[in-house]
């Protein structure tokens, strides 16, 4: 298995939208291996794979504290949606950012897991908040994309400073 490297909000890379995969076979269950260590080390409770630069419909979750309840989501389809609520998201490629978004509190999903069979499933709460994350990122949107503009330039300058900062000195040349 390998820890992959994940995108950095604003990088235009984190705005493709994924495609579906065609078949779940070796290279996507590796793919989904990968995501799992790679949101495990984070830490993170979820990753979709155009995180690390992987434009395919796949996403890894596990919202457990004892983290080992991984759920594998390919091709994810959000069937129905009810009610409302707001909660404190942060992402992996927005680091050190919490803001609350407001989104449907219990889904239905359908999904292909890990073994390339498909389920559905009623999820609520931070799950549910989570799945709908996820889905975001395969279409491109993230969740700095529900706060207003001046928080949103805000939070793009700080993250560029930031990478900046955690540049390599260029090396001078002395005469
Ligand atoms: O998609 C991502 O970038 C992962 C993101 C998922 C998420 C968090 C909160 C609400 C909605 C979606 C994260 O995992 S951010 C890190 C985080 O929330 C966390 C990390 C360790 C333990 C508990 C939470
Ligand atoms: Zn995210």
């Amino acid at each position: 298995m390998a820890i992959l490297d994940i995108l950095h909000f604003p990088d235009p890379r984190l705005r493709n939208k994924a495609k579906p995969v065609s078949e779940v076979n070796e290279r996507v269950r590796k793919l989904v291996d990968d995501m799992f260590e790679t949101m495990y080390q984070a830490p993170g409770i979820g990753l979709a794979a155009i995180q690390v630069n992987a434009p395919l419909r796949v996403v890894t979750i596990d919202i457990s504290e004892e983290r080992n309840q991984p759920l594998t989501l390919i091709n994810p389809e959000i069937l129905e949606r009810e009610g409302v609520e707001e909660m404190d998201e942060g992402c992996l490629s927005v680091p050190g950012i919490y803001e609350k978004v407001k989104r449907a509190d219990r889904i239905r999903f359908r999904a292909l897991g890990r073994d390339g069979n498909a389920y559905e499933r009623d999820a609520d709460g931070l799950l549910a908040v989570c799945i709908q994350h996820e889905i975001d990122h395969l279409d491109g949107k993230l969740f700095v994309d529900y706060l207003s503009n001046l928080k949103r330039q805000r939070i793009r300058k700080k993250l560029e400073k930031e990478a900046r900062q955690a540049m390599p000195e260029p090396v001078g040349t002395v005469i």
